[in-house]
């Protein structure tokens, strides 16, 4: 997977040469470049700001650098250096929400552009621009108020990445997890078997196998039911069997309807 991002704090993507996304970059699997916008500036003070048409507090991001900056990123023709039409992803608080869904999709486009804003944003029109020539999306991390884009692409980049093939060392921890099934996970434990005069409980040290995963599921129930309610109204109804809404019930916490044939 090719990624390019463009920044006035290019600094900021430092962390992503360390760890398992350096290593993929280092494995050739991600290719990453990191641009400052200022490139793009003409003028002595490298402008990228002005203030806003109608009014308001702040800055807006003026358009021209964003232009000719999307113009060498994403040219118009296939170009011989392997040049791909790549998928606009801007963040913003009024983007559709992030999403391990959305991260899967990410994950199987073969170039991701990223534009991370500052200030009050970006002037309108270098999406709509965009837009009659690469897919844009619009993108929100969550319902708070951040400084600009540059934390939300780390977050993105660090949730499409571990998906790219061969990035995650241990294929079998893509399957098993919270998102994946729509549970939060049960506790973990590791030895000593008692610490601080804490101890792991005995159903995990029993090896009984059966046991075991009958008190994660449990565990996992629980957590979703007094910390995600909205997951569990998501649940898929025939996902939870007697066993389940027993476990539900023991916690005070209600059954989502059973599926009702029509
Ligand atoms: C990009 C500028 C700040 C946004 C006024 C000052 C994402 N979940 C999220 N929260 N906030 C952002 C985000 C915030 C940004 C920019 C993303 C560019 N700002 C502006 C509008 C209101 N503040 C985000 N993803």
């Amino acid at each position: 997977m090719r990624v390019d991002i463009v920044s006035i704090f290019p600094e900021y993507f430092a962390p992503l040469d360390l760890s398992l996304i350096g290593k993929a970059r280092a494995n050739g699997l991600l290719r990453l470049a990191v641009h400052d916008l200022r490139t793009w500036t003409h003028d002595v003070h490298r402008t990228v700001d002005d203030t806003p048409y109608g009014g308001g507090p702040g800055m807006v991001m003026r358009p021209e650098p964003w232009g000719e900056a999307l113009d060498a990123l994403a040219p118009d023709e296939l170009s011989p250096d392997g040049h791909t039409l790549p998928r606009l992803l801007v963040p913003s608080p009024a983007g559709v929400p992030f999403s391990q869904a959305m991260a899967h999709e990410l994950a199987a486009e073969s170039h991701l552009l990223f534009a991370c804003g500052r200030y009050e944003g970006l002037d309108q029109r270098v999406l709509d621009h965009a837009a009659t020539r690469m897919p844009v999306t619009e993108v929100s991390l969550g319902d708070y108020v951040l400084f600009g884009g540059e934390v939300a692409v780390l977050v993105i980049l660090e949730a499409v990445t571990r998906l790219l093939p061969g990035v995650l060392g241990n294929a079998g921890s893509l399957d098993e997890e919270s998102h994946a099934h729509g549970l939060l996970e049960a506790p973990l434990y590791t030895k000593p078997a008692t610490w601080r005069g804490l101890h792991v409980p005995e159903v995990l040290r029993s090896g009984d196998h059966a046991r075991i995963a009958r008190w994660r599921r449990d565990e996992a129930l629980l957590r979703t039911a007094s910390r995600r309610p909205d997951m569990v109204g998501l649940l898929p109804p025939e996902s939870l069997d007697a066993r389940d809404r027993a476990a539900l019930d023991q916690g005070g916490f209600p059954s989502p309807p059973e599926h009702v044939a029509k």
